[in-house]
């Protein structure tokens, strides 16, 4: 039943609350990192067993993708509509194509993080590698000059700062997954801990 003249409240996953800025949150400190020697690696099990290294002028030269979404951190904060603009990652994907076999995939940071991801969650349409934040290149705090957003994921499944994609045939757990957290980490199904799994 529609209630009119009344806006529907927004759903919040569970166990989330809303918190009005996005709040600066890593482990360690914001690397410094050089456009010229940067570069993103896709390599691992990859279709032709070959890696792709992507220079910033490669990336800059792919189709671009803008996709709003809300910000969801395990510590239970949430932070509504923020508008990332980027590289769609299917796009990524799509250029160097994993093996047959594959479904995870270890995504990581300048600084030694990184967390597993779900082939099928980073292909999904709205997985997006981030250059801009509200129409502004990322600052150094929230990632620049790349991050990964995955929106259906908790926050810790979108690195800062990413440098590489591996493409694996076998689970290797990222950071947190490591340290007691969920190995697929969707916010809607409340997957938080270890031992949910
Ligand atoms: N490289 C890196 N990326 C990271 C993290 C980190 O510690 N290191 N923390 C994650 C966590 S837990 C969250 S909630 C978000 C926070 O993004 P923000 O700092 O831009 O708010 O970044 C994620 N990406
Ligand atoms: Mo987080």
């Amino acid at each position: 039943m529609s209630r009119s003249g009344l806006a529907e409240p927004r759903s919040l996953p569970p166990g989330q609350r809303l918190t009005p800025v996005l709040r600066t949150v890593q482990y360690g400190r914001v690397p410094r990192i050089a456009l010229a020697t940067w570069s993103l690696r896709i390599g691992g099990d990859t279709l032709d067993g070959e890696a792709l290294s992507l220079s910033w002028a490669d990336l800059a030269s792919l189709p671009r993708t803008v996709v709003r979404a809300d910000h969801h951190c395990v510590s239970r904060n949430t932070t509504l509509d923020l508008l990332w603009s980027g590289v769609a990652a299917r796009t990524i994907v799509e250029m160097a194509p994993p093996a047959d076999d594959v479904a995870h995939v270890l995504v990581s940071a300048a600084r030694g993080y990184s967390t597993n991801i779900r082939l099928e969650d980073l292909s999904s349409s709205r997985a997006v590698f981030a250059t801009h934040l509200d129409g502004e290149p990322l600052s150094p705090e929230h990632g620049w000059p790349l991050r990964l957003v995955l929106p259906h994921l908790y926050g810790w499944k979108g690195p800062k700062w990413v440098v590489t994609i591996d493409y694996q045939r076998y689970v290797e757990r990222g950071f947190w997954e490591q340290r007691g957290y969920h190995l697929t980490g969707d916010v809607w199904r409340e997957e938080r801990y270890s031992y949910q799994e």
